[in-house]
């Protein structure tokens, strides 16, 4: 476990440049000086099985480690997806969103593929500092990666990717040079970024307290152990939140809306190179 926030966040941020070079190119988009002070994280994301030794929990460990707090919980019921948002006292710290597939509503194939993928971890290494932004700790083929995204798109960008930040988040409402989300949205478009359209550009609206869009994922290469392929990879959100009643921004995730970001890393449509 990490003893302090800020590195955690700067591992997964340095381990999710790797695969997802547009984020630089976001921030030189989005941000109202060379320094960026003005891009603010709202949230990262993280994937997983619900199998024991790699579930959801387990992930969490790490952030309730540093202080962060069990929020929301959320379900997926066609995507097969269970997920809970955690959030750290000092406000000015990032959400963290963090799902898991439901494997035992999956085909046996897919169970099958998963275990063997889940057999080849350490326990060990779930809780060691490193295991946020380790990546996968199995082998696969590409043929097993394209039957497991024939079933499920998260299956297999797990299969590919496994543990590390699948996205950061622009909070649109911390920017100088922006004030919606659609000026964000257009300002990306010109750019030549490709926005998820999933359940239109703007997912969510004032009258729910947030409004998402999010980039396609980016591609990479990933070894498979019959070669190398290019998959998408990680992308890119951004959030503009509202206040509640109260006058306090609202802080938790939107069901129909975080159905829709899930599919910022699917292939079928063009990706950011
Ligand atoms: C998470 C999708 C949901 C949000 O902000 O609603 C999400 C994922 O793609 O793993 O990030
Ligand atoms: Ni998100």
């Amino acid at each position: 476990m990490h003893k302090d926030i800020n590195t955690l966040f700067e591992c997964l941020w340095n381990n999710y440049l790797e695969v997802t070079p547009s984020a630089k190119k976001v921030h030189q988009l989005l941000a109202s000086s060379e320094q960026g002070d003005d891009i603010i994280n709202d949230h990262v994301a993280f994937r997983t099985f619900n199998i024991g030794k790699v579930g959801l929990d387990k992930l969490a460990a790490h952030f309730l480690a540093l202080g962060y707090e069990e929020k929301g919980e959320y379900h997926f019921e066609a995507k097969k997806l269970y997920a809970k948002h955690f959030e750290h006292p000092d406000d000015t710290q990032p959400k963290v969103f963090i799902s898991e597939l439901l494997v035992e509503k999956c085909s046996p194939a897919l169970q099958a593929l998963v275990h063997k993928m889940v057999e080849q971890v350490d326990a060990g290494a779930v809780s060691a500092d490193d295991f946020l932004y380790s990546g996968t700790h199995w082998q696969v083929s590409h043929s097993d990666y394209e039957a497991l995204l024939a079933e499920s798109e998260y299956a297999a960008w797990m299969a590919a990717y496994g543990y590390r930040a699948n996205h950061f988040t622009v909070s649109v409402n911390h920017l100088s040079n922006f004030e919606t989300l659609e000026s964000v949205n257009q300002a990306l478009k010109d750019a030549g970024f490709t926005l998820n359209t999933s359940g239109g550009e703007i997912k969510g609206s004032p009258e729910v307290c947030l409004e998402q869009s999010s980039t396609m994922a980016d591609k990479a290469e990933v070894s498979f152990t019959d070669g190398k392929v290019a998959i998408p990879s990680c992308f890119y959100e951004f959030a503009r939140r509202y206040p509640l009643a109260d006058g306090k921004l609202y802080t938790g995730f939107v069901a129909a809306s975080a159905d829709k970001i899930f599919e910022s890393t699917n292939a079928k449509v063009q990706c950011n190179a």
